[in-house]
Formats: C-alpha cells, sequence, structure tokens
C-alpha cells in the first residue's frame, strides 16, 4: 500500500474486500496530477486510451457496445420493505441482493489492481460535504473521479482514525486468468450487471459496469440516491439541479436552480452566453444540488461535484460555445468519434461533415455510414475550472442563495414555453409531474413520454411519495423565503414539427421574464395551468419570430390538458397511501380550472 490507512472502519473495509475480490494488489489513491498521468499512462500502454493529438492532454477510450449508459432496469434501491424503496426503484430485500452480489464480487479483481479512492463531495471540510471512499478495479474509473469529485490524500486525513465515510464498492466484473490477455473495455454482461444501494446503511455496490453513471459511484449513486435518503432524513435536499448565478444589467444577482431530466439541456442552460445585452450567467454546477436551509433562512446550494461528465453529442459553438471552451485540454471523452488528425468528433459539432472518421466502436466511418459516428450518450468529462464562465462562488463552501427554482422537460406539444407556479404547493405538483420524452442517457426507448417526477424518477433513493412530503415539508419550513417556483419547455414543435423556440442564448429571455416576476416588476396572465407571461413582457427584441409562433409557443389548450389528467392521476396512483394529500388536492384544483 502506498499510503497508510489509519481509519479503523477503512483499514477493515480494505481488508474485507481484499478477500472476497481477491486483486492481485492494492493500491491508495491520493489525488495527485502525477498518480493521474501515470494512471493515464497505463491505459493508453493497455489501448484502452487513444492519445489525441489535437487536443493536450486529452484522451478517447471506447466502451464496449453493451455498456454505453446508466441502465436503470439493473439498478436496485435495497431497503428492509420494499415500501421504502418506492414504486419508482426497483428492490430486492437487502440479504438477498447482497448474496447475489457476494457471490458476484467472489474473486472479481484476480489479474487486476484494487484501486482505493478516497473523495469528497463538495469541498473538502465544508460542512455540507460527504466523504466516499470508492473501492474499484477500474483505472478509468480512478481518472474520472479526479475530475468529477476531489480525490486527496488530505480526505483520509480529515477521516482520522474513526471518521465516518460511505463506502462505495465497484468492480467491472471481468477477472483476469493469468495470461489472458485484456480486452480494451472490460465489463460483465448485462444479466450480471447491478449497480445496488443500501440507504438503510449508507452503502453502494456496483457490479459490472465500467460507464459513467455506473461506475463513477459519487455521482449518481452517492450524491444523488444515497445523499437523498440522508436529506430526506436530516432536514435538506439533494436534487438533480443545475446552479447557475445570474446578474442583470443592473448588476443584481439571482441564484437560480434547475431541474431537467438527463439530457435535456441541462449543461446548455448552466453555461449560457445570454443573448440579452447586459446580462451575465456563471456557472456553478450543470448537474447535482444539495441544498440547506442557512441561517439566514434561506436555501442555500452547492455543487458536490468537481467536474462536468456532459453529453457531447449536440454541443457545438452554437448551442454550447463555453462547454465547447471546457474541452479544449485535459478531457476525457468516451465514445466520441476520432478525427484522421486526431481529434474527437460528434454529431451536430459542426456543419460540416468530415470525408473519414473512426466511428466509436472503431470502424471506419464516411458520410454515406448509416449509423451516428458518435454513441448519442457520448461524453466528455472535464475540470470544471476549465470552464470559462465557472463563477468565482462555485466552491464557497456556504454556497448561494437560491431565489428561482425550475423544472421542465422535453415535450414537443401540450407544454407552454414558460410558466409560473401559484404557489409552493402548486410548484411541487408541477415538479411532481413533470414529464419528459426519453433521451439516450440511460439505455432504453428513445423518445416515449414519461412522467419524471422533479427529473429524479432514476435518482431518488427511497419513496417517491415521501419525497414529495418533503418538500411539502421544506416549504413550510421556507415560509416566505421559499423560491419561486417555475416551469419551462423549450422543446414544443409545430404543427410541422419545427422547433417554436431557439432555445440556448436565447433561454436568457425567459430567464429574464423570471426574474422580473421574482422582483414583482410585472404582472402575468392567470391560466388554468398557471401563470403565464403578458403578451409584451417576454423580452424578444431582435428575435424574427413570427406571431403565430410566439401564440403556439405560449398557448393553452385546454382540452389538451385535459388529455393529460388521466396520465397524471394513474402516475399518482402508483404512490397510494404515500400520496401526500396536498397533491390530489393541487390535482383537483387544475381539473376545476380546466373547467
Ligand atoms: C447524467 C445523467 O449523466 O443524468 O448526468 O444521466
Ligand atoms: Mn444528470
Amino acid at each position: 500500500m502506498s499510503i497508510e490507512v489509519k481509519n479503523m472502519k477503512l483499514h477493515a473495509w480494505i481488508a474485507e474486500i481484499k478477500t472476497i475480490c481477491q486483486p492481485d494488489a492494492i493500491y491508495i489513491c491520493d489525488g495527485s496530477r502525477q498518480e493521474y498521468d501515470s494512471m493515464m499512462q497505463k491505459l493508453i500502454d493497455s489501448g484502452s486510451a487513444t492519445p489525441l493529438k489535437k487536443r493536450k492532454n486529452s484522451f478517447l477510450f471506447r466502451s464496449d457496445p453493451s455498456d454505453v449508459a446508466r441502465v436503470e432496469d439493473r439498478t436496485y434501491i435495497s431497503t428492509t420493505s420494499q415500501d421504502e424503496a418506492g414504486p419508482t426503484n426497483n428492490w430486492v430485500a437487502p440479504a438477498e441482493l447482497k448474496g447475489i452480489m457476494k457471490d458476484l464480487y467472489k474473486g472479481c479483481m484476480k489479474g487486476r489492481t484494487m484501486y482505493v479512492i478516497p473523495f469528497s463531495m463538495g469541498p473538502i471540510g465544508s460542512p455540507m460535504a460527504k466523504i466516499g471512499i470508492e473501492i474499484s478495479d477500474s483505472p478509468y474509473v480512478v481518472v474520472n473521479m479526479h475530475l468529477m469529485t476531489r480525490v486527496s490524500s488530505k480526505v483520509l486525513e480529515l477521516l482520522g482514525t474513526d471518521g465516518d465515510f460511505i463506502p462505495c464498492l465497484h468492480s467491472i466484473g471481468a477477472p483476469l486468468e493469468p495470461g489472458q490477455k485484456d480486452v480494451q473495455w472490460p465489463c460483465a454482461p448485462i444479466e450480471q450487471k447491478y449497480i445496488s444501494h443500501f440507504p438503510e446503511e449508507n452503502l453502494i455496490w456496483s457490479y459490472g459496469s465500467g460507464y459513467g453513471g455506473n461506475a463513477l459511484l459519487g455521482k449518481k449513486c452517492l450524491a444523488l440516491r444515497i445523499a437523498s435518503a440522508m436529506a430526506k432524513r436530516e432536514g435538506w435536499l439533494a436534487e438533480h439541479m443545475l446552479i447557475l448565478r445570474l446578474t442583470s444589467p443592473e448588476g443584481k444577482q439571482y441564484h437560480i436552480a434547475a431541474a431537467f431530466p438527463s439530457a435535456c439541456g441541462k449543461t446548455n442552460l448552466a453555461m449560457m452566453l445570454p443573448s440579452l445585452k447586459g446580462w451575465k450567467c456563471e456557472c456553478i454546477g450543470d448537474d447535482i444540488a444539495w441544498l440547506k436551509i442557512a441561517p439566514d433562512g434561506r436555501l442555500h446550494a452547492i455543487n458536490p461535484e468537481s467536474g462536468f461528465f456532459g453529453v457531447a453529442p449536440g454541443t457545438s459553438y452554437a448551442t454550447n460555445p463555453m462547454a465547447m471552451d471546457t474541452v479544449r485540454e485535459n478531457v476525457i471523452f468516451t465514445n466520441c468519434a476520432l478525427t484522421d488528425d486526431g481529434d474527437v468528433w460528434w454529431e451536430g459539432m459542426e456543419a460540416e461533415l468530415p470525408s473519414h472518421l473512426i466511428d466509436w466502436k472503431g470502424h471506419d466511418w464516411t458520410p454515406e455510414s448509416k449509423a451516428d459516428a458518435a454513441h448519442a450518450n457520448a461524453r466528455f468529462t472535464a475540470h470544471a475550472s476549465q470552464c470559462p464562465v465557472i463563477c468565482k462562488d462555485w466552491e464557497n463552501p456556504a454556497g448561494v442563495p437560491i431565489d428561482i427554482f425550475i423544472f421542465g422537460g422535453r415535450r414537443t406539444s401540450v407544454v407552454p414555453l414558460v410558466y409560473e407556479a401559484f404557489s409552493w404547493e402548486h410548484g411541487v405538483f408541477l415538479g411532481a409531474t413533470a414529464a419528459s420524452e426519453t433521451t439516450a442517457a440511460n439505455i432504453g426507448a428513445v423518445g416515449n413520454l414519461r412522467r419524471d417526477p422533479f427529473a429524479m424518477k432514476p435518482f431518488c433513493g427511497y419513496n417517491m411519495g415521501d419525497y414529495f412530503q418533503h418538500w411539502f415539508n421544506m416549504g413550510e419550513k421556507l415560509g416566505s423565503k421559499a423560491p419561486k417556483i417555475f416551469y419551462v419547455n423549450w422543446f414544443r414543435k409545430s404543427q410541422d414539427g419545427k422547433f417554436l423556440w431557439p432555445g440556448f442564448s436565447d433561454n436568457s429571455r425567459v430567464l429574464k421574464w423570471i426574474c422580473e416576476r421574482v422582483d414583482g416588476k410585472i404582472g402575468a396572465e392567470n391560466s388554468a395551468i398557471g401563470l403565464l407571461p403578458n403578451e409584451g413582457d417576454l423580452d424578444l427584441s431582435g428575435l424574427t419570430l413570427q406571431s403565430e409562433s410566439i401564440k403556439e409557443l405560449m398557448s393553452v389548450n385546454v382540452d389538451e390538458w385535459k388529455a393529460e389528467l388521466p396520465d397524471i392521476e394513474a402516475h399518482f396512483a402508483t404512490f397510494d397511501k404515500r400520496l401526500p394529500a396536498k397533491l390530489k388536492d393541487q390535482l383537483e384544483e387544475l381539473r376545476k380550472r380546466l373547467g
């Protein structure tokens, strides 16, 4: 072992996992630059990483074609009673699941090194931070964790001899026999993949996948699933939200936390360059927010992560210039295409198609090829400090005070561009009924409508009915200091299938309207579903939008909304007795307003 482990719980845990998984060697990570470089060199030598000639210190990985996204079907919340996990989670009783997984873990690290990765979610030592230790047999996980979390030997110092941490066990599930040649992306077959959470004991066990949210256990597993259960117990919130600071031309700051399902543009919004003159947007986080009520009675948010694991396809200088500048150097790319001159490429990156590429599966690609060159869920991993619009307060241990919550999703019809909740209770109803057309961020069909409450369906570590109640409780505690709640939809299409709203930097227009509402500067139009912008209040200066398009974008069709009600009822029915009465009341009020 390179570093001495003084923490007693960690010492015992390492010994236990060593006995079960039988690695050839153990390495305790210190988070240093030298460690990153030598780990990457190993990955280059083994053929897993391709250095990119055109991007300094950047590397391309190609995953196994079966291991390209989060596996929600194989993700478990394992609580003593199934009711605690609730209807949105897969459940197997802890003893049974541990039994199955222990069999899989037996000898699973043979021929490999077991890495012990001490990390902090949130600035090391911040009162809002949590310490995790990931044990993994994947050097790809180590380098990604270096960028996405704070990996450091300081974390071990902070733990001392008896400090507590969240154990996160990960194996790719691909032991090597003596002399067996390794493959480029070792992993286990889908039926052996398990992403398991034991929230009653703050424990994570992941097996069989090397990809993103399945393997970088600080992210979805710790910072959302386990943290949401902790937050419920302790009276705070762990949310699938970006955090941004918007500054008006007058210099007034607004802090916004927004929840959209995976691959619906959170990273784009978090790094937006506003098209409206004088407005400035700074990024604090693009995926996860931890929110606590501070001594001033307001909700303060931190981003527990330290990097971006962003969706590459669709990212361009037109859609997200700040992300493009973030990924100029020191980046890990996964499942992007490779250009002939040694750069990465993905669909939507630029208007012109290259004449030849190596696609994400390692095959020749030309514009005539039928399949995409990059996988739809291809990713970049980059440290947050590289983002040109990162907020100077992004690591402030006290967080930033949130003024505004925004919920949303991808809806080609029905839902208008923006509307405001009548109250906190109505806002919770909007979050609880949020729906979106599915994307490639999880394995499964793309384009189906699914209810994704608070964009937390895949990430809530306990019964979602109780989660709704927790939001009501937080509203009661916050009282008049509660953030205002809004709902947006950038994705509405016209009858002939064209996007009605330009989106991206022009979303600043919607944010400006929201800020003006929060300041009480402007009124709003009452509608059955919420408060809509009065005609002329949304700043459209410099945009060439037809007035019919604006009307269509803002329209609330009562019949279409009435047609949503049965689906909302069915969605609510799944929570049975755990559905808060306040949500039933909100549904009845909506029904009445629709007439
Ligand atoms: C992500 C996701 O990777 O939500 O952030 O899938
Ligand atoms: Mn996400």
